[in-house]
Order: structure tokens, then C-alpha cells, then sequence
């Protein structure tokens, strides 16, 4: 679902030409103002590719359709000279705006800087000025802070003691760092003692997200909530392996440290957001509609040549909004209700047997731009495959048993993007295994054969999904947009984006199918398809 301003709505990638040459990276600042969604991105300018990084930014009513506005912030002090890098934005009590972002200055220095809008009473706060005291944080040889390795300040939040906090990325040596900073007026910084938090093993931490959850289901809550009716969530963006991963865990406000809950595993092998294409991403809190809204940038997979060849590079994926599941040990996830304004034409699907090898089109739906929503009922178990105890890596054993390979329970789910005969397609998929007590479900997107372009990355994603198979469905929700497949388990327990850029499935030639390459019948209890309208980008 991409646009001119690669916002992840829906539009023909032709029509992406006519806008020109551009770069878009990490979403920055998201938040609402007088009822309206803004939204700045990393943005270049000048080309596809990485480099002369300004703010670039829309707005929206909706979150949906989309206006583009000059960017707001770009290199014209010393303190940002080099480069207007990540940051985000804070609405203080009186209701006025203001940004922290990271500049880079003359001698190529990580320093954070601020800017407010230079007119409130504009809705779409155009202009953006910045103080002339900038840098308001700096490395020194006092604080010994790594020049090269200062980023990308957080939201602020507010004590109970009315100085503000935020966290900027760091690392020494190979522990990550969240460098504390306190102020009382939002202008002088001081650093506290200790980090907020810090890992070691982990390299840079990029773009820093920390934020309240609330433990009595689905609603928002502001950044500076604090107290016994929320948990905190910490989330990193790993320079070194390209993810970000979260843990859930207490803010101890009295020692100013974040202490993740014991079993929320830090470092590589934690929880991500997304499982596959999905960075730099940050939250803000909706307090309209009281939610909390997720942003991330998905970076192609394709080769820096054919993305100067196609003029554009990176895309927004859908916004999501985000809360922590009832047992408090992970979070959900599902793309905000605002988009269901763009589906067409329903195609309904109940209680259909998917019989061991088949597979089914879903015909009547315009494949290259639809969101999809099936469950699965198993049964059979006897015929799931054993886990072996030494299987702990998800993506490779996605990877080895990809959708072609035949097994016990599944592998079964969408083909997406696929030709008609299957020269190519992706597929999203589910294999159920019994390990020593339980049934273990495995969610995998597999883009071995999504295109005849060898040229680009055809990496399988893969995780293990949180579902009692016995007991529940298995659902998947797609939402499916030219080059872009973002997959929904479980109900939002686990995502995985995928860029894929298929030759043939294209336009008229793109196919939807459920199939099943398992040995057991499977029954599709339900399935929902729309085709996807265009959103607007006025
Ligand atoms: N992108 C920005 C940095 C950030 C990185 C530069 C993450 O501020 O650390 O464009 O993608």
C-alpha cells in the first residue's frame, strides 16, 4: 500500500514515477495535534538512497489519506549542519509541540537539538523554528560520551517531581546505552549518573522507544504515566542485525532505571515487533481515540541499482495500534480500524475444507492490493511432525522447511502475489509440532520464490506463534499491496513484514490462493478478503 509519499497506502507503483527521486527511512516525531496525525520521516531529498537527511512531513485527518507539507526541519544551524537525524516529538501540559532531534554538526558530531512550530494556531504546523541555544545536549570530554554514537532522543516524559526525562541511543564498547537526561524547562539538559537502562553485547541502540502500557487491556496511555495500573516497555532498534526487539518491565522512578520483567529476554534473542522488514520504529500515544499508534519503516529488499532505477526506496508500513496481552508478557499488535475504510467488495469463505495438497483460489478479489483474514481449525494432531529440541531458531527452520516442503500439520496458509503458475509468489504460512508437552506453531514468510528478479534479498522470516492449536484457531491477517505483505498471527501476537517485487504477479497476473502442503485436511472456518482502494494523497 504505497504512495508518492511511500506512507504505505495504496497506489500503483507507476504512479510512485511521477513524483521523482527520494529516500524514506525511519518515521519521526508521530503525534496528534488540534485533531490532526502529523507525521515526519528521514527523508532524502535528492535520491533513493540514503543522504541529506532532512525531516520531511504530512498530515492527516485519518491516518489513512494523507497531505505532504515542505519539510519542517533541515540542516540550517551549526548544531544540525551535517544532517536533521531522528527524534521525536512531546506535547507539553500547556498543549504546545515541541521536538527533540539528533543534528549533526560541523565536525560530524552527534548533537540533540530543538525546535518548536513557529505558529500554533496553524493545524498543520508548517514552520518549525529552533532555539538558538542548540545543541541542548552534547558530547563532551566531561560526560565521555561516544561522539558518533548519540541519537535519536525519545519522547520526554514528566516525573511526579516535574522534571522532565528522555533517553537518547548510545553504546560503549558493545553495551547498548540509554543515556538518561533530565531538565525542569524543557531547554537545559542535564545528564543523570546511570543510563535509564543498558545491555551489554548489544552494540548501538538506534532509535529508543520507552513508553507506558496499561495492564487492563487494549486503551493508550499517555508517556508519563507511571504507577501500579501500567507496565513499561523498552524498545531498541539494533544497529548491528537491523531489528527491533522490546522487553516489557517496571520503571523504578525513585532510582530512574528501567529493570525488564525476569523471562522478558533481552539482546537477539528477545521479542520483535516484526519479525521480518520493520525498523527505527516509534510510538505516540492517540490521546483522541486513547490509543497508543505504532510506526516503522520498511526498507526494501531489493538491489541499490533497481532502487535508483525505480526513483524511490523505503515505505511506511500501516500504522498499528499497540497494548499489552492479558498474561503481560508480550504485546499485540493490529493495523488501526481506520483502514478498513479502503476495502471493496467482500469475498466470504466459511467452514471450507482444505484438503492435505490442495489449494484454493480466492477468486474476485483484485490480489495486488487487498487485506486478507482467514482462521484455520486443526485437527489430526498425530500427524504433527516432532519438534527436535535442537529447532530454536525460527527463521531457519522456516527457511529449511519452507511452504514447497511437504509435511504433517501444514505447512498451510496464503499464497500472496503469486502467477498463475506459480513461477512466482510468497506465502505465508503456518506447521504445527508436537514437542515433549505441548503443540507448537511456527509462522513463517517465505519469499524464496516471490520473484524472477534474482537480484533481490529473498530472506525467509519466520517465528514461533503463542497459540494453543487445540484449543484456539490459527488466524492470519495479510494485508497485501504491490510490494509489500504484512502478516498478522495469532490476532496481532506476531507480525512479519515482507518486500517482494514479483515480475509476473503483477496487475492482472497477481493471485490469491489458500493451499495446503501438509499430509492433514485443514478447515478454513472462516476467510475474508477485500480488494483495497487507493488512499488519497492530496
Ligand atoms: N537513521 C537515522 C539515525 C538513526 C538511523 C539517520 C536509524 O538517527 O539512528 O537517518 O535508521
Amino acid at each position: 500500500m504505497a504512495s508518492y509519499l511511500c506512507l504505505s497506502v495504496i497506489l500503483i507503483d507507476s504512479e510512485i514515477d511521477n513524483f521523482g527521486v527520494f529516500g524514506l527511512a525511519d518515521p519521526n516525531g508521530p503525534m496528534i495535534y488540534k485533531g490532526l496525525y502529523h507525521l515526519f520521516y528521514q527523508y532524502n531529498p535528492k535520491g533513493a538512497v540514503w543522504g541529506n537527511i532532512v525531516w520531511a512531513h504530512s498530515t492527516s485527518e485519518d491516518l489513512v489519506n494523507w497531505t505532504p507539507h515542505e519539510p519542517a526541519i533541515f540542516p540550517s544551524q551549526e548544531s544540525d549542519i551535517n544532517g536533521c537525524w531522528s527524534g521525536s516529538a512531546t506535547i507539553l501540559p500547556s498543549g504546545k509541540p515541541v521536538i527533540l532531534y539528533t543534528g549533526i554538526n560541523p565536525q560530524n558530531q552527534q548533537v540533540q537539538n530543538y525546535a518548536e512550530p513557529k505558529n500554533l494556531s496553524d493545524p498543520f504546523l508548517r514552520e518549525w523554528v529552533k532555539l538558538p541555544q542548540n545543541p541542548l545536549m552534547a558530547p563532551t570530554q566531561a560526560n565521555q560520551i561516544n561522539a558518533s554514537s548519540f541519537r535519536d532522543p525519545t519522547t520526554a516524559w514528566l516525573g511526579p517531581d516535574k522534571w522532565w526525562r528522555v533517553i537518547i541511543g548510545s553504546k560503549r564498547n558493545r553495551r547498548g546505552l540509554a543515556i538518561l537526561y533530565r531538565s525542569k524547562d524543557f531547554v537545559y539538559w542535564v545528564k543523570a549518573k546511570h543510563p535509564l537502562h543498558s545491555a551489554k553485547g548489544t552494540g548501538m541502540w538506534e532509535c529508543p522507544d520507552f513508553f507506558p502500557v496499561s495492564v487492563d487491556g487494549p486503551v493508550g496511555v499517555d508517556s508519563s504515566a507511571i504507577g501500579g495500573k501500567v507496565k513499561h516497555v523498552l524498545k531498541l532498534s539494533f544497529d548491528d542485525t537491523k531489528h527491533d526487539h522490546y522487553t516489557i518491565g517496571t520503571y523504578n522512578f525513585d532510582k530512574d532505571i528501567y529493570i525488564p520483567d525476569k523471562g522478558s529476554v533481552e539482546g537477539y534473542t528477545g521479542l520483535r515487533y516484526d519479525y521480518g522488514k520493520f525498523y527505527a520504529s516509534k510510538t505516540f500515544f492517540d490521546d483522541v481515540k486513547n490509543r497508543r499508534i505504532l510506526w516503522g519503516w520498511i526498507n526494501e529488499s531489493s538491489s541499490v541499482n533497481d532502487d535508483i532505477k525505480k526513483g524511490w526506496s523505503g515505505v511506511q508500513a500501516i500504522p498499528r495500534t499497540i497494548w499489552l496481552d492479558k498474561y503481560g508478557k508480550q504485546l499485540i499488535q493490529w493495523p488501526i480500524p481506520e483502514i478498513e475504510k479502503l476495502r471493496l467488495n467482500n469475498v466470504n469463505l466459511s467452514n471450507k475444507l482444505l484438503k492435505a495438497g490442495s489449494k484454493l483460489q480466492i477468486s474476485n478479489v483484485q490480489a495486488l492490493q487487498a487485506d486478507v483474514e482467514v482462521s484455520f481449525k486443526i485437527s489430526g494432531f498425530e500427524k504433527a511432525e516432532k519438534l527436535d529440541p535442537s529447532w530454536t531458531n525460527p527463521q531457519m527452520l522456516c527457511s529449511q522447511k519452507g511452504a514447497s516442503v511437504k509435511g504433517g500439520l501444514g505447512p498451510f496458509g496464503l499464497h500472496v502475489l503469486a502467477s498463475k503458475g506459480l513461477e512466482e509468489y510468497t506465502a505465508v504460512f503456518f506447521r504445527i509440532f508436537k514437542s515433549y508437552d505441548k503443540y507448537v506453531v511456527l509462522m513463517c514468510s517465505d519469499q524464496s520464490r516471490s520473484s524472477l528478479n534474482e537480484d533481490n534479498d529473498k530472506t525467509t522470516y519466520g517465528t514461533f506463534l503463542n497459540v494453543d492449536p487445540v484449543y484456539e484457531t490459527i488466524s492470519l491477517r495479510t494485508l497485501i499491496d504491490h510490494s509489500i505483505v504484512e502478516s498478522f498471527g495469532g490476532k496481532g501476537k506476531a507480525c512479519i513484514t515482507a518486500r517482494v517485487y514479483p515480475t509476473l504477479a503483477i496487475g492482472y497476473g497477481a493471485n490469491l490462493y489458500a493451499f495446503n502442503n501438509g499430509n492433514q485436511d485443514v478447515q478454513i472456518t472462516s476467510l475474508n478478503a477485500w480488494s483495497m482502494k487507493k488512499a488519497k494523497i492530496y
